[in-house]
């Protein structure tokens, strides 16, 4: 342990430590302590002051913000800490970037960025000087200004952090094959209760320390979190350390309140976890290791609220979750005013900033120069370092359709060789990576470990699959969590990647999606932060075929979540086949600064297109399959639309039952890959136009639409089409159970007979003949459920149907 008792430790002892710290050279200790004091100093400034930033008058209540807002307790702690990485990066020339967890401290980051320079060069009206001072302290948690967390506006940035958990997965997606890079990650003791970060820990079992970087964890254990101590914070110290150890980590702890002690401490601690970085990646590099490193983390504790008012109106407030937000209300309690200026006073912003307002040299020399500097590092704005993937052609992998209706092997199962293919190409770059949670084989992509192996740095046993140390899938931790964290911190250092995920189970990182569509949005309105590659999920093992699993995993909701992001940055795709998955694919890994979400079957099923087709199809996402209805390009008497694998097999049945039964009925096919299209183009920008979307789904003839999702979205995205009220949607509606994947449709009233007879009876015609099929329908119905409790399995009609070779009925 380096340093000594914080202030308000509830624990009693405490010892010296096992490693004594090597002297901090006077000049650097001083420097360091005044630039935490300067980053302090300008922290405490954002979140009070409206005026009078260098305090050259006295403080007055106007000279502070009618609003204040902001998180003072984690902010002196992440001062502290980036002052103490600005010396050990130039000490040790590091590649290093910055990850707040316990991203509420905004301030401290953009006081940091602004202290090193960065701040201004890409804001430059934030100038270095008096003015500059007081536009930065104005804009901070103001209107027209900027967030209060470390939000994309602030440099340096790749993790807002206002959402707690992802801090350490998104280290880790940051140095996977990034040899040279280190990330310091602050994890928040409060953010590390829950459960992604929790299981975040385990990310060190994959790294590779031969082609990874490092990630160095910095546990900020203040103590507290808004209203509660952390648990962390209230366990033995013995109790913690093993803990950490136990998930591979050598904790180093760095303990007090006293600023000189503790830069000694702090400074030790850094020096000894880089030089254990250097050494295992040099012994690694060098051949040296085989086995996992356990690499080096800090433990940093230190009074919440650190150097901010002691006691406020009787109460303590630093070293409690009283720090947490805003310690002083100086416009409800004048006497506070005081106790502001006396605080700002105390880190004695005469030393810090010339006449002029700029930072004195001295200080200033702290920083590392130029892209070493951790605001300016291009890894923490990934896509000045993004490269195009090299692409094979997917005319390469297509799967030969004769004559629609032939059946595939799983139309992920085509897409594997591609993948696979995607993975070869940009092995030399190594700068795409395939992520899941246990489930690539799973979901019919095993193709690739043919072309690489699951990354796995913990012990291997005789039998086990696919694992070494450099593989290029991470697929080998259960954690949804994790796989969306690393994938994330992957991209927004500009390299490439896809999440492979059961459907059902994708909505464990609804809230994670939520902050990447978030962020994604907020960068494409920054010019100085280029375009990401996209973020891309492949959800199989989807809602209609979960024939081992049942009720617990079907569940097709992803998408409404997913359609409430704004529309510039998602997209929804849903191939019929395989030719079309491929052909989205392509397109979604060759795509910038989207969520893409495409949803595709594992399972045996019939193919419709042929690859120049699925790639015309694709490339307008939405058409009329002419070969498959009989309107010949004349007012149809009914649409029969589809968007999902199972509801177009199902409506291509239902279409084949109508033209047997009915033939003079004029029937159109539409078929959607692109969910967005249905949408009016003022809301989204794939949308058709209300012409084109008239002209395939008619002003006013009945349209049954058999959807892959809950019915309601359709609804939800056609509400102001000319022809909505004529839109008759069928999807899932939470029914579900095991039983036979045609089963699953009728219990949905999704299957080939319930679409007929929603036909007919939208159709309006009661004749004999209609009559007669509607109880040869029902019939059916009956057959199936019979024959299903008999001999568990579907029947023979519906597993062998084919679509008729010429399109035309055939008797079934
Ligand atoms: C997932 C999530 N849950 C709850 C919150 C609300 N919240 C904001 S800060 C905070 C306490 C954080 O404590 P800690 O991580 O220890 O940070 P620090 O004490 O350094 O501010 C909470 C609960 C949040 N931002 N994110």
């Amino acid at each position: 342990m380096y340093g000594q008792t914080p202030k308000t430790s509830p624990r009693a002892t405490r010892d010296t430590g096992a490693m004594s710290a090597p002297a901090l050279a006077p000049d650097k200790l001083r420097a360091v302590d005044a630039w935490w004091r300067a980053a302090n100093y300008l922290s405490v400034g954002q979140i009070f002051l409206f005026d009078n930033p260098l305090l050259k008058r006295p403080l007055a209540l106007d000279d502070i913000k009618r609003m204040l807002l902001g998180h003072w307790g984690t902010t002196p702690g992440q001062n502290f800490i980036y002052a103490h990485l600005n010396r050990a990066i130039v000490e040790h020339d590091l590649d290093m970037i910055y990850i707040s967890g316990p991203g509420h401290g905004g301030p401290a980051v953009v006081a940091n960025t602004y202290l090193e320079g960065t701040y201004s060069e890409i804001y430059p009206n934030i100038t270095q000087d008096e003015a500059g001072l007081r536009k930065l302290f104005l804009q901070f948690s103001f209107p027209g200004g900027i967030p209060s967390h470390v939000s994309p506006e602030c440099p340096g940035s790749i993790h807002e952090g206002g959402e707690l958990g992802y801090s350490l997965s998104h280290a880790f997606g940051a140095v996977l094959d990034n040899p040279d890079l280190i990330v310091a990650c602050v994890v928040g003791d409060g953010e590390a209760e829950t459960g992604p970060l929790a299981t975040a820990w385990h990310s060190n079992k994959f790294l590779d320390a031969r082609h990874d970087g490092a990630v160095l964890p910095i546990l900020h254990l203040n103590g507290y979190k808004i209203a509660n101590p952390t648990l962390l914070a209230r366990i033995p110290r013995e109790e913690l350390e093993q803990l950490l150890r136990g998930y591979g980590w050598t904790p180093l702890f760095v303990s007090g309140h006293e600023p000189e002690k503790m830069h000694r401490a702090m400074a030790a601690a850094l020096d000894v976890a880089i030089t254990q970085i250097q050494q295992a990646q040099r012994a690694a590099r060098a051949g040296e290791h085989a086995t996992r490193p356990r690499w080096p983390m800090i433990v940093l504790e230190s009074p919440k609220g650190w150097t901010g008012p002691g006691v406020v109106d009787g109460k303590q407030v630093e070293g409690t979750f009283r720090a947490h937000q805003v310690p002083l209300h100086p416009r409800a309690e004048p006497a506070h005013i005081k106790l502001l200026e006396d605080w700002l006073r105390s880190y004695r912003p005469q030393e810090l900033f010339d006449e002029r307002g700029a930072l004195r040299a001295d200080i200033a020399a702290l920083a590392p120069r130029g892209r070493r500097r951790m605001g300016a590092n291009p890894h923490a704005n990934g896509g000045q370092l993004l490269r195009d993937l090299q692409m094979p052609r997917i005319e390469d992998h297509a799967f030969e359709v004769g004559a629609p209706g032939v059946t595939g092997p799983g139309d992920t199962r085509v897409l594997g060789p591609f993948l696979q293919a995607v993975t070869a190409l940009n092995q030399p770059a190594r700068n795409f990576r395939i992520f899941g949670p246990d489930e690539t084989q799973s979901n019919g992509l095993g193709a690739v470990f043919s072309a690489t192996s699951r990354q796995w740095n913990a012990e291997r046993a005789p039998g086990d699959e696919f694992l070494a140390p450099d593989g290029r899938v991470l697929d080998s931790m259960l954690s949804e969590h994790q796989c969306q964290g690393w994938l994330e911190g992957y991209l927004l250092t500009g390299r490439h990647g896809l999440f492979n995920c059961y459907e059902a189970f994708v909505h464990i990182i609804d809230s994670m999606f939520n902050q990447h569509a978030k962020w994604l949005k907020v960068t494409a309105g920054l010019p100085w932060r280029p375009r990401l590659a996209s973020l891309n999920y492949l959800l199989s093992s989807h809602v209609w075929r979960q024939d081992h699993n049942g009720f617990s995993h079907q569940d097709p909701g992803f998408i409404d979540h997913v359609v409430n992001k704004k529309a510039e940055i998602v997209r929804v795709y849903l191939p019929p086949d395989a030719n079309c998955l491929l052909s989205v694919m392509d397109h979604c890994l060759r795509s910038r600064h989207y969520v893409n979400v495409v949803i595709a079957g594992k399972h045996p099923a019939p193919q419709w297109l042929d690859i120049e087709a699925a790639k015309k199809h694709c490339a307008a996402g939405i058409g009329v399959w002419e070969w498959a209805g009989n309107d010949r390009g004349e007012e149809p008497d009914i649409v029969m639309a589809c968007c999902g694998d199972v509801p177009t097999l199902e409506t291509l049945a239902a279409v084949a039952l109508l033209r047997e039964h009915m033939p003079a009925l004029r029937v159109r096919v539409v078929n959607v890959v692109d969910l967005m299209k249905l949408q009016p183009p003022s809301a989204h920008p794939h949308g058709l136009s209300d012409r084109e979307f008239d002209a395939l789904f008619t002003e006013d003839k009945p349209v049954i639409f058999a959807f892959h999702g809950y019915p309601a979205l359709i609804h939800r995205l056609t509400y102001r089409r000319t022809n909505h009220e004529n839109f008759h949607v069928r999807g899932y509606q939470e029914e579900g159970t095991i039983t036979t994947p045609f089963d699953m449709t009728v219990l949905n009233e999704l299957d080939r007979f319930h679409l007929v007879e929603s036909a007919l009876t939208r159709l309006e015609r009661t004749g004999e003949p209609e009559l007669r099929l509607m109880a040869w329908l029902r019939g059916k119905l009956v057959e199936h459920r019979k024959y299903i409790c008999q001999f568990g399995e579907d029947m023979p009609e519906i597993r062998n149907f084919r679509w008729p070779a010429d399109g035309a009925p055939r008797s079934v």
